[in-house]
C-alpha cells in the first residue's frame, strides 16, 4: 500500500516538479523526485512538531554549530521513516534500483570532521528521543572542498553542492533578519533619562532561513536545522542606485553574498580571518535575533529567554552569541545590565572540542573593533566587571587577572574567544573523560578554580542508525534476528551479544557479513583507484582529517617497516594486510599534504612490487566522505586510533569503527580510553605514552634523534623515505617530512615507534586465530552502547539543558 502511494507520488513529482519528459528523464531525476516525495512524508510530522512545541511551551535546544556535516539525507530518512522497503519496491515497478538512485545524491558537507558530523549525529539523536531542537548553522554555497588524487598529490575542487538543487531544504525568505556590520556607535539618553548605546552601521546584511526537516527514528518528532543565507539588503542597493553609483550597488550585493559563500577548509580553526569572524557573527545573530522574535509571537516576557531556550556553543566559533544576546537585551529590549546578564550565563552552555593551542580562536582588536565595534564595548564591560569578581576571589594576584582576562595583552591585543565562552556560560564541558580533566588541568584551569561546579564532562557519542543499521545492513539484518527491531534505539541490548561471542555458528554469520562488506570496499577502491584488495586480508584502516597530531606518518614508518622486513626476508610469515587510509588535508597545510604523496608514493611502490604484493597492498581513498564512510566503517578489522596522548579531544571515528565490529590499535588518548574500559584491555592492542609522559618528555626536552641513534631498523626506514626510493628517485619530496620528524617531531612519533610496531606484531598473532579474532569483533559492537549519540544526547538534556522529551500526535 505504501509502495503504491509512494510509487505514485514519484510519478507525480517527475511529472510536475521536475517536468522533464520521459526522453530526458535520468536517474537523477529519480533521486530528485524520490526524495521530494519522502520529504512530503516527513512534512505533517515536521509542521506538527513545530506546532506541538509552541502550544506546550516547552523549552527548547538551540544548537549552534559552524558545521553540519550532515551527509546524504535520503537513505537517512527512509531508515528513520521505516520505509525503506516501500521505497525499494517502488522504485523497482519504475525499473530503477534504490542504491543506484541514493548514490545520486550530492551529500551536503557542510562541516570539516569531528565537530561537524559531531553536531549532525546530536540532530538524530535529539529528533529520536523526541526532544525540542533547533540546530543553528550557516549554509555555505560551497561546502569542504572535493579531493582529488593527482600524482600522489591532493588537488582541491569546489564542492558545488546546490548545483542541482536541494530537495530537503524549504526556502523561508519571510524569516528575514537584518545584520550589522562596521560603523560606530552612538551613546544617548532614551526618554525615561537612561544612557543608552545605539550602534551605526557601515553595512546591514540581510540573513534568510532555509530549513531541513530532521526526522527521528521511530517516531513522529522531526525537528529543524536552520541554516542562515547571506543576501544584500534591497534598499541599500536603491540607495546608490539613486545616486547613480549603481557599480557600487552591486558591489554591495556581492561583497553581502560573500558571507555565507564558503567553509573555511580547516579543522583545526585558523586565526585572524575577518570573513570568518563575519561568518560566526552573521549565523548567530540571525539565529538569536530568530529566537526572540519567536518569543514575542508566543507572548512570552523576554525576561523568560532562558527558561524557554537552552543554547549550546559547539566550540568557541559561535561564542561571540554572549555578546551578541547582552547587545540584544541591553540595547534593544532595554533590560537592566544585571538582569541581562544573568538570563545570558542561564542560557548558554559551552562544549570545548580542541586542547591544541593553535586552535584556541582569538581575533586581533583593531579586526574585531572594525567589525563590531560595538561588541568590543559591551565585551570591555563584562570583562571590568568579571575580573572585579576575580580580584575578589583571588586578592593580590595580578597574574591570574591577567591569564583570565577577556583581552590578551602579550603581543598584539586580541580577544580570546574561549574566555567570553567560559564567562558566559552556566556549563562548560570537554567531549571525552580525559580531555575534559585536561581541561580543567590545562587550558581552562583558572576558570575551573573559580567556578568548579560548572565544568562537566559529556562524552561523545555517534548515531547508530547511520552508521550501523543504515551502513551495514548486512550486521543489521542479523542484530534484529538475534535481538529484536528495537536494538538501534536501546543500544543497551547490544550485550547480548557477549553471550552470544561463544557461538561458533554465529561466529560465522559475523565473519561472512565482515566479509561481504570488505569485498564491498574492495568494488568501491578498485573503481576509484585501480587498487585490487583481497578481501579476505586484514583490513587496516585509518581515515580521519590528515594531521600530524593523528600521526598518519607513524602509520606509514610501520608499513615501511613491514615492507623492508619482507624485502630482506622473503620467507617471512606475515598474514597479508591491506592498509587502507582517506582523508583530506587543509589546503594550506603544508606538512598534511605531504603526508598524502608519502602514503600515496609508498602505496604505488608496494602495490608494483611482486615480492611483497601478494602479502600487503597500501590505498589511499580520495575524497573522504560521510557517503563513502558508511562503506569503510562496516569493512574494517583494525581501527588506526594512533593520536599522541592527550591531543585528541575524543574521535568519533574511533566509535563508528567499534560500532561495527573492528578492533582498535590505539594510544590512550581521547575516547579510546573509554572504548578500552567498555571493551576490556584483552580486546583492545594498546601502545604508547600516557598523556602525562608525554608532557613530561616534552618538558625534559626530547631528543629524537636519541631514537633513530638506537633504533636500526627505524633509521633505515627514515633512510629508505629520505633516499627517493618511494619517490622515483627524487630524494627532495619527503626531505620536509623526515627531516620534521627527526629534528623536532612535535607529536612524538619516533618515541613511540617502537611500541607502535610490537603492538601491530600481536595484532599479527591475534588475526591468525581466525575464531579469536571474530569473538574479539563481536565484542567489540557488544560494548559499543555507550558510544551511541543517545546516551550523550541524554546527559546533555537531563545535566545541562534541563529539556524533556515531548509527544507529537
Ligand atoms: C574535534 N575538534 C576534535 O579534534 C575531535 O577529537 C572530536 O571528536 C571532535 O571535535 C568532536 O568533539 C575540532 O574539530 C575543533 F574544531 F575543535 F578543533
Amino acid at each position: 500500500m505504501q509502495a503504491a502511494a509512494l510509487k505514485q507520488a514519484v510519478i507525480d513529482h517527475l511529472h510536475y516538479s521536475i517536468g522533464h519528459p520521459p526522453v530526458a528523464m535520468t536517474l537523477h531525476d529519480y533521486y530528485y523526485a524520490l526524495a521530494l516525495a519522502v520529504r512530503d512524508r516527513m512534512q505533517h510530522r515536521w509542521l506538527n512538531t513545530i506546532q506541538t512545541n509552541f502550544d506546550l511551551k516547552r523549552k527548547i535546544v538551540c544548537y549552534l554549530s559552524a558545521e553540519f556535516l550532515m551527509g546524504p539525507h535520503l537513505g537517512n530518512n527512509l531508515l528513520n521513516l521505516g520505509i525503506e522497503q516501500e521505497a525499494r519496491t517502488a522504485l523497482a515497478e519504475l525499473g530503477q534500483d534504490l542504491d543506484s538512485v541514493l548514490e545520486c545524491e550530492e551529500e551536503p558537507g557542510l562541516g570539516n570532521g569531528g565537530l561537524g558530523r559531531l553536531a549532525a549525529c546530536y540532530l538524530d539523536s535529539l529528533a529520536t528521543l523526541q526532544r525540542p531542537a533547533v540546530g543553528f548553522g550557516i549554509r555555505y554555497e560551497f561546502g569542504i572542498f572535493d579531493q582529488e588524487i593527482h600524482d600522489g598529490w591532493q588537488t582541491e575542487i569546489t564542492d558545488k553542492w546546490l548545483r542541482y538543487g536541494n530537495p530537503w531544504e524549504i526556502a523561508k525568505p519571510e524569516v528575514a533578519c537584518y545584520v550589522n556590520w562596521g560603523g560606530h556607535t552612538e551613546h544617548y539618553r532614551d526618554e525615561a533619562g537612561s544612557d543608552r548605546v545605539r550602534w551605526v552601521p557601515y553595512r546591514v546584511v540581510k540573513g534568510t532561513a532555509f530549513d531541513t526537516p530532521i526526522q527521528g527514528y521511530g517516531v513522529n518528532n522531526c525537528n529543524t536545522l536552520r541554516l542562515w543565507s547571506a543576501e544584500a539588503v534591497e534598499s541599500f542597493d536603491f540607495q546608490a542606485f539613486n545616486t547613480g553609483d549603481y557599480y557600487q550597488a552591486v558591489e554591495d550585493k556581492v561583497v553581502s553574498e560573500t558571507v555565507t559563500k564558503v567553509l573555511y577548509p580547516n579543522d583545526e580553526p585558523q586565526i585572524g580571518k575577518h570573513l570568518r569572524l563575519g561568518q560566526q557573527y552573521f549565523f548567530v545573530s540571525c539565529s538569536l535575533q530568530n529566537l526572540l522574535h519567536i518569543l514575542e509571537l508566543a507572548d512570552v516576557p523576554v525576561e523568560n529567554f532562558a527558561e524557554r531556550y537552552a543554547v549550546q556553543l559547539n566550540d568557541t566559533h559561535p561564542s561571540i552569541g554572549v555578546a551578541e544576546l547582552m547587545r540584544l537585551l541591553v540595547d534593544e529590549r532595554r533590560l537592566g545590565w544585571d538582569k541581562a546578564w544573568a538570563i545570558t550565563v542561564q542560557t548558554f552552555g559551552y562544549t570545548n572540542h580542541t586542547l591544541l593551542p593553535e586552535a584556541l580562536e582569538t581575533w586581533p582588536l583593531p579586526m574585531f573593533q572594525t567589525l563590531l565595534p560595538r561588541h568590543l564595548e559591551i565585551i570591555y564591560e563584562i570583562n571590568r566587571r568579571f575580573l572585579d569578581e576575580v580580584r575578589a576571589r583571588f586578592p593580590r594576584d595580578e597574574a591570574r587577572v591577567a591569564r583570565m582576562s577577556l583581552i590578551g595583552e602579550a603581543g598584539e591585543k586580541c580577544i580570546r574567544m574561549a574566555h567570553l565562552a567560559a564567562v558566559g556560560s552556566h556549563a562548560i564541558n570537554g567531549v571525552a573523560a580525559l580531555h575534559s580533566d585536561l581541561l580543567k588541568a590545562s587550558v581552562l584551569k583558572d576558570f575551573y578554580e573559580m567556578w568548579p561546579e560548572r565544568f562537566s564532562n559529556k562524552t561523545n557519542g555517534v548515531t547508530p542508525r547511520r552508521f550501523l543499521a543504515l551502513a551495514n545492513p548486512g550486521l543489521r539484518a542479523l542484530l534484529n534476528e538475534t535481538l529484536g527491531g528495537q536494538w538501534p534505539v536501546e543500544v543497551g541490548w547490544l550485550h547480548e551479544l557477549e553471550a552470544k561471542a561463544g557461538d561458533a555458528a554465529f561466529r560465522s554469520k559475523w565473519r561472512a557479513i565482515k566479509e561481504a562488506n570488505k569485498k564491498r570496499l574492495a568494488d568501491y577502491i578498485r573503481a576509484h583507484t585501480d587498487i585490487e584488495l583481497d578481501p579476505t586480508w586484514l583490513f587496516d584502516i585509518q581515515v580521519k582529517r590528515i594531521h600530524e597530531y593523528k600521526r598518519q606518518h607513524l602509520n606509514v614508518l610501520h608499513i615501511v617497516t613491514l615492507y623492508r622486513r619482507l624485502k630482506e626476508n622473503p620467507g617471512l610469515k606475515i598474514p597479508p594486510r591491506a592498509f587502507i587510509f582517506g582523508g583530506k588535508a587543509a589546503p594550506g597545510y603544508f606538512m598534511a599534504k605531504r603526508i598524502i604523496k608519502l602514503i600515496n608514493a609508498v602505496a604505488e611502490t608496494i602495490n608494483a612490487d611482486p615480492d611483497v604484493n601478494t602479502r600487503m597492498k597500501v590505498a589511499f581513498v580520495p575524497n573522504f566522505n560521510v557517503q563513502n564512510a558508511q562503506l569503510i566503517y562496516p569493512a574494517a578489522d583494525l581501527s588506526e586510533q594512533i593520536s599522541t596522548a592527550g591531543k585528541e579531544a575524543s574521535g568519533t571515528g574511533n566509535m563508528k569503527f567499534m560500532l561495527n565490529g573492528a578492533l582498535t590499535i590505539g594510544t590512550l588518548d581521547g575516547a579510546n580510553v573509554e572504548i578500552r574500559e567498555e571493551v576490556g584491555a584483552e580486546n583492545f592492542f594498546l601502545f604508547g605514552l600516557t598523556a602525562e609522559e608525554v608532557e613530561r618528555i616534552k618538558r625534559e626536552r626530547y631528543h629524537p634523534t636519541d631514537y633513530i641513534a638506537s633504533n636500526p631498523e627505524l633509521r633505515a626506514v627514515l633512510e629508505l623515505i629520505n633516499s627517493g626510493y618511494f619517490s622515483r628517485g627524487d630524494a627532495e619530496v619527503f626531505r620536509s617530512v623526515v627531516d620534521n620528524l627527526t629534528f623536532s617531531d612535535p607529536f612524538l612519533v619516533l618515541a613511540d615507534y617502537a611500541a607502535y610496531i610490537a603492538c601491530q606484531e600481536q595484532v599479527n598473532v591475534a588475526w591468525q586465530d581466525k575464531e579469536k579474532w571474530t569473538r574479539m569483533s563481536i565484542l567489540n559492537t557488544a560494548c559499543s552502547g555507550k558510544f551511541s549519540s543517545d546516551r550523550a544526547i541524554r546527559e546533555y538534556c537531563d545535566e545541562i539543558w534541563n529539556v524533556q522529551p515531548v509527544t507529537v500526535k
